[in-house]
């Protein structure tokens, strides 16, 4: 045992010097590795601050509570320092408070660091969640551990003014192809914040499954979220209180729910629940499978437009962000007359209920109205629709399947996910410009990106992992980063020197051969 242990501590106390030289006067300041990229950065040679065991986050504005508290709550486990959250400032700790510049906008923040504080300045909760996202990875890796880790705990100086290129960075998770606990959901949440990821879509219903309570019509989750892909059973969805529950931690990170309902296909695990959902007036049966295209409301009957109503009202009231998707994707089964006519009756609907529409871009050949926000998903650089609502003055969400659709194969050799639109290794999914991808559609008609993931094959907290990481960050960084920092050659390094952190996490992430990845 004692030669063992000494072993140990002789470890420990290596890498401790080891940390320990870098913070001297005379030591050049490290390559940073920040995903996403900042706007503008400085690094300042010899100046370095130490969280210590008396450290405080200090906050001069309640805005910078909730980033506060998830900073405690990520830092305290791993230091085991008590980091009292204190109102005022007294002395050296991480400071939050407000920006004089209103350059900032809505969500960019100032972060300095000096020998005694590192100093966030925001003028909004959002400001002090990206800011703290920065602050954690100018930490030391094992800053993320859940258990107690050896410091010292090092920021070395930088200056970062930093504001996004794109006001959405969204991720979506399919919970309906299969089903996921409120527990995986949250990981996943967790997961995009750290990459200033502002926006999760909750991709709710589908053939498959109904996955949300709606108290007016309860057979659709006692019927239709009873299975899923496969053919497993049992109560899989959320109940609305769990619903709120995701809202609100989403929220404690600084990110937007925006549920999703597909309609008027994608609709069998609804007609499986309700008969008079159907033309026919016949329930369909349960659906296992992972075909697509094959189901639609009933266009003609007035009680498809109170189920809408219901749904719509009843998801609206326990949802506090503004939008609601309602899918409209391969409506193969729809006529398009029929589509047109079910589209301009429910996006009144979304209206009335004090949301505005977000889509599949299918949908935006239904409406002039510029208020609506089309999500592209195709794989062309051409749509007209798309293109034409752009010229109205549509913000256009990106999500180019052969891009950033994380369930797309890797390679090959990738066991999970699918390939219709492609192989999709991390250099495709950095190598495109969402200002100027598709035609038509310039850098100011892009709200953001998008990273679908869709479910089909996935089941697990670690296969979710395995196809988000490292595209997400991918994607976090063509959402944010300026575009005169695009280079490959420079941006693969600081994806492969996340690896360390994703380790710590117990992320289980693709090791492509395209990165140099850090040990
Ligand atoms: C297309 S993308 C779909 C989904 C599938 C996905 C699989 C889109 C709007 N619809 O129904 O799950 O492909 O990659």
């Amino acid at each position: 045992m004692a030669p063992h242990r000494a072993r140990t501590l002789a470890a420990v106390l290596i890498v401790a010097s080891g940390a320990l030289v870098t913070g001297t006067a005379d030591a050049a300041p490290q390559p940073h590795h920040l995903i996403p990229h900042p706007a503008k950065i400085t690094q300042h040679t010899g100046v370095t601050f130490t969280l210590s065991p008396s450290s405080k986050i200090q906050l001069t504005t309640q805005k910078a509570r909730p980033a506060a508290a998830l900073l405690a709550e990520t830092l305290r486990p791993s230091t085991g320092f008590a980091l009292p959250i204190t109102t005022g400032v007294t002395g050296g700790g991480i400071v939050l408070t407000t920006a004089a510049d209103p350059k900032l906008g809505p969500e960019g923040y100032k972060l300095d660091v000096t020998p005694k504080q590192v100093v966030i300045r925001a003028n909004s909760a959002a400001g002090h969640f990206n800011g703290i996202a920065t602050l954690r990875q100018l930490l030391p890796a094992k800053a993320e551990a859940k258990t107690g880790q050896p410091g010292p705990w090092q920021v070395s100086g930088t200056s970062i003014t930093d504001t996004p290129r794109y006001r959405h960075r969204g991720a979506m998770l399919d919970v309906s192809r299969h089903f996921f606990t409120t527990d995986q959901v949250k990981r996943y949440i967790d997961q995009l914040a750290m990459y200033k990821i502002n926006y999760f879509h909750l991709h709710l219903s589908d053939d498959q499954g109904w996955r949300l309570e709606i108290k007016s019509w309860p057979e659709l989750t006692k019927i239709g979220g009873s299975t899923e892909v496969g053919g497993r059973t049992g109560a899989l969805f959320y109940t609305q209180e769990q619903y709120k529950d995701l809202v609100a931690h989403a929220r404690s990170r600084g990110i937007t729910v925006i549920p999703e309902f597909d309609m008027p296909g994608h609709t069998n695990a609804a007609q499986a629940s309700y008969a008079e959902l159907n033309c026919d007036g016949q329930k369909r049966p349960l659906y296992t499978g992972t075909g697509v295209g094959f189901s639609s409301l009933c266009i003609d009957k007035d009680i498809t437009y109170r189920f809408v109503e219901d749904v719509v009202r009843e998801v609206s009231a326990i949802t506090p962000g503004p939008y609601l998707h309602i899918g409209g994707d391969e409506a193969h089964s729809t006529p398009d007359a029929d589509y047109r006519t079910f589209m301009d009756r429910v996006l009144p609907i979304v209206r009335k209920h004090g949301k505005t529409t977000i889509g599949w871009h299918e949908f935006i050949k239904t409406t002039e109205d510029t208020e609506v926000i089309p999500q592209f998903w195709g794989t062309t650089s051409t749509n007209a629709d798309v293109a034409a609502a752009a010229r109205r003055g549509n913000e256009v969400l990106m999500s180019p399947a052969n891009r950033i659709y994380l369930d797309m194969k890797y390679d090959k050799d990738t066991k999970l996910g699918l390939n219709w639109a492609g192989y999709v290794e991390v250099k495709d999914a950095y190598g495109w410009n969402p200002g100027a991808y598709l035609d038509g559609v310039t850098e100011k008609n892009v709200r953001g990106v998008e990273a679908p993931l869709w479910t089909e094959t996935i089941r697990t907290s670690a296969d979710i992992e395995y196809m988000a990481f490292p595209r997400l960050p991918v994607v976090a960084e063509l959402g944010w980063a300026p575009a005169s920092v695009h280079d490959w050659e420079r941006f693969a390094p600081r994806l492969g020197a996340q690896a360390p952190r994703w380790k710590v996490m117990g992320i289980n992430y693709h090791p492509s051969t395209q990165v140099p990845w850090t040990n």
